[in-house]
């Protein structure tokens, strides 16, 4: 009896098995036919729908990778998913962003730090995202960059991706060569761009070569606090041509960094005048400098004191730049533009865009080319030229208009063509010549990108070690690729998959961005970053990145005149209530309104937007702010919760009555 009954109660069990297997059998069949179907009612191919499987993330699934792209003239960092090509965040820093709530009140005294000659701008021209290094690893702590329209440099923090500083140059209006990195962070260097008289006062051009200066600022970074320490920074002068773009060395060339230029011509321009507009005078030479700078020697020298103060900074003077053996120049073809290190440190790859090659300096020659002071004579400045042909290791033909390089993990380096619109996968010769199956120094492969590609970005990809894997080309022109969105195109990021060898490096994404322009992108791997995801305690103040010993408290709510005049308005915010909800002022008091969000749980954010007082915030669970104003409109103005946090959201709100004198 037992045992017919054991069976039997198996029976069912085994039945519902057969049944399972049957159900998922039908339906796997039936899936791969659904998209078959699907591929074939779209048209699409089979290299199409590999595309899709390495690409698509599942509901809830996250990203490998995080690109930390920079907003070129919106003065934000944009962040993207990788392989989803996911717009995830954008991250608030030369420009007011109203979501982040940043100069709305928040973040105001950050922007205003960066304002050129005291004059309130509030947007910046983004150009190259540099990420905090360990040992020339990316660590995931901080990004940097550039404002290239008023030479200013941004430090944001990777714990709450905000921006915490913004530092002026001093010295020059305009940089482009950076931001960039030594391999431990010491210093985050600023390439200028256009030369300008120190401190962009005015002189006529006619004296350009006399009172035009070339600069590179290396701002000393202080990581316990998070900041450039400018106390510790400075800058060397360089000759009046336009430097461009930067890399820092790293292993065999740790303590150098590289800078290329263009205008050595030291053209003025003057097409008003019948004279040879810019675009002729600056590409008249057959090349240009490659600048190598040993920064460690510079650190010594500016360490010693032997500096000049110029719009009270110190400034390593062009004399004595040369005088102490840190400055050196070699020959480059004309008007390049990137120059990027590869990852052993042990070869330097310049694109000249008027030149179908990639030029390769050896850093092994470069060194003995110093040491053994074989000059090829000097510029009319008395910088040391290194000859070219002792310092170059060889130059591959890739195409028209080479502009970017990025390296793989396997002997492989790829170089944006800006003209050809594609990016060449080519091989590095020297030590890592026998990771590739192709011969050293070979063009292996170009893929087509859409179009005028720009700077491409691999994971990982300045630093010590790439994981090659994903490669984006950052395109300038997306003609044709999505729907006409009105004269103003999308920007048109392609993700190219670079695990293979070979020829196999296809596109397999296209990301439209509608907002602009990205210049260059660094990918880091997810896992690396640590943020937080509330603040660690409430009554935090993330500008100090520590508790703030004011912040409103619960119970402690109040609204207070001071004997100075000035009233401060203590307030938290909660689901789904602001306490005080009434707030009573007189026209012309100078508030401190302090509000903490006093949540614990992820994702309970609330806004706080005042209207005719130009007021927005964003307060993070934990986050504490202070806004500073002058009351000085009288009326009746309700402010409310702006991010829809609760079924009580629309009620989350107060009114402030500011009485007329
Ligand atoms: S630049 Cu824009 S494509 Cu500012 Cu690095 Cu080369
Ligand atoms: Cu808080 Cu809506």
């Amino acid at each position: 009896m037992t045992r017919t009954r054991l069976r039997l109660r198996r029976f069912p069990v085994s039945v519902t098995l057969v049944a399972l297997c049957g159900l998922a059998a039908a339906s796997r069949a039936q899936s791969i036919g659904d998209v078959q179907k699907i591929a074939q009612e779209r048209g699409l191919t089979t290299a199409d729908l590999l595309a899709a499987a390495k690409t698509y993330l599942p509901s809830g699934q996250k990203d490998e990778y995080l690109m930390f792209a920079s907003g070129g003239h919106a003065g934000q960092i944009f962040v993207v998913g990788l392989p989803s090509m996911r717009l995830l965040r954008s991250i608030a820093v030369f420009t007011p962003e109203p979501w982040q709530g940043w100069g709305y009140g928040v973040g105001d005294e950050v922007i205003a730090e960066g304002f050129p000659k005291g004059k309130a701008n509030l947007w910046g021209d983004t150009h190259h995202p540099a990420l905090s290094e360990t040992n020339g690893e990316y660590d995931g702590q901080f990004v940097f960059i550039n404002d290239k329209i008023n030479a200013r440099v941004a430090v944001i923090d990777l714990r709450d991706w905000e921006t915490k500083q913004i530092v002026k140059n001093p010295l020059t209006l305009s940089d482009h060569g950076g931001t960039f990195v030594t391999p431990n962070t010491d210093y985050i260097i600023e390439g200028g761009q256009y030369a300008c008289p120190w401190g962009a006062d005015y002189v006529p051009i006619s004296e350009y070569k006399e009172k035009y200066k070339g600069s590179v600022t290396l701002w000393k970074f202080d990581r316990t606090r998070g900041r450039i320490d400018r106390d510790n920074s400075f800058a060397i002068e360089l000759p009046p041509y336009w430097q461009d773009l930067s890399d820092a060395g790293k292993l065999a060339s740790d303590g150098f960094f590289f800078m290329n230029s263009l205008n050595t011509e030291m053209a003025t321009g003057g097409i008003q005048d019948k004279k040879p507009p810019f675009e002729a005078g600056v590409s008249k030479n057959a090349t240009d400098f490659l600048h190598i700078i040993d920064w460690k020697k510079a650190e010594e020298v500016y360490k010693a004191g032997k500096v000049a103060m110029i719009e009270g900074f110190p400034v390593i003077t062009l004399d004595t730049a040369i005088a102490e053996g840190l400055l050196h120049v070699t020959p480059e073809p004309r008007s390049p533009h990137g120059v990027d290190v590869a990852p052993k440190g042990d070869f330097i790859v310049v694109s000249g865009k008027l030149d179908p090659h990639v030029t390769i300096y050896s850093m092994d020659k470069i060194r003995k080319a110093i040491a053994g002071k074989s000059f090829a004579g000097s510029d009319e400045f008395g910088v040391p030229i290194l000859d070219f042909d002792s310092v170059v290791e060889t130059q591959i033909e890739l195409g028209l208009g080479p502009l970017h390089t990025q390296f793989g993990p396997d002997g492989y380096a790829y170089t944006s063509l800006y003209l050809d619109s594609a990016v060449a996968r080519w091989t590095i010769g020297g030590s890592y010549g026998s990771q590739t199956p192709e011969p050293d120094w070979t063009l292996v492969h170009k893929t087509p990108v859409h179009y005028n590609v720009g700077h491409i970005a691999a994971a990982e990809g300045d630093t010590v070690s790439p994981d090659g894997k994903y490669l984006v080309a950052l395109n300038k022109w997306s003609v044709d690729r999505f729907i006409q969105t009105g004269p103003l195109l999308p920007q048109n990021l392609q993700l190219i998959d670079i695990a293979g060898q070979g020829t196999n490096a296809p596109v397999i994404y296209d990301m439209a961005m509608g907002v602009g322009e990205p210049h260059y992108a660094q990918i880091i791997k997810a896992d690396k970053i640590k943020a937080w995801s509330i603040y660690p305690e409430v009554g935090w103040d993330p500008q100090a990145q520590n508790i703030n010993p004011m912040a409103p408290k619960p119970k402690m709510e109040r609204v207070q005149r001071n004997e100075d005049g000035t009233v401060d308005i203590f307030m938290t915010a909660i689901r789904s209530h602001f306490n005080p909800e009434h707030i009573y002022l007189k026209q012309g008091d100078r508030v401190r309104w302090h509000i903490t969000n006093t949540e614990r749980a992820v994702d309970a954010t609330h806004g706080f937007a005042v209207p005719v007082y130009n007021i927005t915030a964003s307060l993070e669970p934990g986050e504490s702010v202070t806004i500073e104003f002058v009351a000085d409109t009288p009326g009746t103005f309700p402010f409310y919760c702006s991010e829809f946090c609760s079924a009580l959201h629309l009620e989350m709100m107060g009114y402030l009555m500011v009485e007329p004198k």
